[in-house]
């Protein structure tokens, strides 16, 4: 009987304390943590059957990313390293919101109608970032998972794509590396060391950065690289834990406001780097002569890479295909610039790594990032081996061959399972080191179009639909017409609205060529998606 199997998951401990309703969204659940405890203590629950159901290591991620302290959340990494499957994100609010007093039967179906042998032996392994509520929530997660026996792996305090990069090397034996911290460490390290050889500055590159943590996990991942890479690469820490998490530092604040974080020593010219809450987002940035700010987000990063790889592939004398995964919040300035430029294929999927990542997966190498700083590059096993081969193809001349070997090597510094804020970092560095590029050079492959994003207050976001990649909108009807026609009069204009996956609002973004025109359309828009989608409370404003 399966019931038995669940008997001792009645926790009075961990019982709902409260009746809202919660959504597995984008990035999972993520609110208040004083709501989440029993939210925790299921979804320990449920990745003891999901590990069943997949015959392997699930991963479990207490965080809130970029959301300021008094949140957390939670996300389940599926056994590849990737995001928990869609169909059972609405699995886990089902199991989420269900009552008490049904916890069992919701159990019971779950595990007959995803037919899972019980009996197969489940292992989750933990990971949690800094925020003060993490270690509540880890407790109440454990209790899930040992209430069914779960095995636990808890890696303690980690950046999330830290644990995606953990769960494959166990699912895979530690083919991908070894599984552990001190194994992800030393695997990049090393590969940025080998490709940077002795000479560590180049031409304008010199080998010196500044770092904004977000006073979160990352600064731990930080200093650890300060260690192991110390003779090759300087990083000066802030923002390194010791202030208050997210608060007006971090990739998204900074990407956001486009300013400068809190506590950055103001230097000209110099090169800054921000991370996020969980580590999984990054931007750079730097100040000019004139004391202004310019921002070098996922779309440049994006670039960057893929103008990079197309160039290796070049030279090495190999024919694969390499393709760019971008969102509607791509400037269309970066657009522009791959296809007419670059002239790499380019897609545009909806807002949401699992939607980069499997688009990504079509190419040969497949470079993905949004816009916010989240993105990696994945390679198909036939690229890795493709590569590999042409090393040992004795008809290479000797710059196809650097070529390749430098493909191959490139491919380790890489973490393919998930957006990594550090693990990017050291692939931008090892881009501007080998172009002998400071930001001001990097800066000047392309424009980007001036651009704003306002938020609006609706009575029910879901009345807004969208389709074409979020790129036009379905509902309420009108509202597309009205979009259109308003972006007609700004050269080069383009607006879209969507409704949020992680905030109760409506999200507008506008561009257009003129930066003394583009609040006026990002004004035009957000007062008829007012107007036409029911808003409520104030106005919107560019504030
Ligand atoms: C989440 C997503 C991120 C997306 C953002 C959009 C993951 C791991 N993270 O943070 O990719 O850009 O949501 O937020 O999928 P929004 O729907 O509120 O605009
Ligand atoms: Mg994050």
């Amino acid at each position: 009987m399966k019931s038995n199997y669940f008997n001792n998951v009645v926790n009075s401990e961990y019982s709902r304390k409260n009746d809202g309703h919660i959504e597995y969204g984008t990035a999972g659940f993520r609110t208040k943590s004083d709501i989440l405890e029993h939210v925790l203590y299921r979804m320990g629950l449920l990745a003891v059957l999901r590990s069943k159901a997949k015959k392997a290591a699930i991963g479990l991620m207490i965080t809130a990313s970029h959301n300021l302290e008094p949140d957390n959340g939670i996300k389940l990494i599926d056994s590849a390293g990737e995001m928990l499957e869609v169909s059972w994100e609405m699995i886990a609010t089902n199991l989420a919101n269900t009552l008490d007093s049904d916890l069992i039967s919701m159990l019971v179906h779950i595990s007959t109608k995803e037919n899972i042998d019980l009996s197969v032996p489940a292992t989750v392994i933990i990971g949690r970032d800094t925020r003060k509520s993490s270690p509540i929530l880890l407790k109440a997660a454990l209790a899930g998972i040992k209430a069914l026996n779960g095995h636990v792996i808890d890696l303690g305090l980690v950046t999330t794509p830290q644990l995606h990069y953990i769960v494959v090397c166990t699912n895979t034996d530690g083919a991908y590396g070894d599984p552990t911290l001190q194994g992800y460490y030393s695997k990049l390290a090393a590969v940025f060391k080998s490709i940077r050889g002795t000479e560590i500055n180049n031409g304008k590159y010199i080998s010196e950065l500044q770092l904004d943590a977000a006073n979160g996990v990352g600064a731990i991942a930080a200093r650890e690289f300060q260690r192991y890479l110390k003779d090759v690469l300087d990083i000066k820490l802030f923002n390194d834990g010791s202030g208050d998490l997210n608060h007006m530092c971090g990739a998204d604040y900074v990407k956001v406001q486009q300013t400068l974080p809190l506590n950055i020593p103001s230097e000209k010219s110099v090169r800054y780097v921000s991370i996020d809450g969980d580590a999984d987002r990054v931007v750079y940035f730097y100040i000019d002569g004139n004391n202004k700010f310019h921002l070098l987000d996922g779309d440049r990063i994006a670039t960057l890479v893929a103008a990079y790889f197309k160039e290796l592939l070049e030279t090495s004398g190999l024919s694969l295909q390499l393709g760019l995964v971008q969102t509607a919040y791509a400037n269309g300035g970066s657009t522009d610039y791959i296809s007419n430029i670059l002239k790499v294929p380019v897609a545009c999927v909806p807002t949401g790594v699992k939607h980069l990542h499997k688009k990504a997966l079509e190419f040969d190498i497949g470079v993905y990032f949004e816009a916010n700083g989240h993105g990696t590059v994945i390679f198909k096993n036939t690229t890795k081996e493709a590569i590999k081969n042409q090393i040992k193809n004795e008809m290479l001349s000797t710059t196809q061959r650097v070529a390749s070997s430098k493909l191959r090597d490139v491919i380790d510094l890489i973490n393919e399972t998930v957006g990594d804020a550090l693990s990017d970092m050291l692939l931008v560095e090892t881009i501007l080191h080998a172009k002998g590029w400071n930001v001001i050079e990097w800066e000047k492959s392309y424009n980007d179009l001036p651009n704003k994003q306002l938020k609006v207050r609706v009575k029910d976001r879901n009345i807004i639909t969208t389709t074409n990649a979020e790129r036009h909108c379905l509902t309420p009807v009108c509202l597309q017409e009205e979009i259109d026609k308003i972006v007609l009069k700004y050269s080069r204009g383009r607006a879209f609205v969507r409704p949020s996956g992680t905030e109760d609002i409506v999200r507008v973004y506008a561009e257009c060529e003129s930066s003394s025109d583009v609040n006026k359309l990002a004004m035009e828009v957000a007062s008829l998606v007012y107007r036409l989608a029911d808003g409520v409370g104030p106005e919107p404003s560019l504030s």
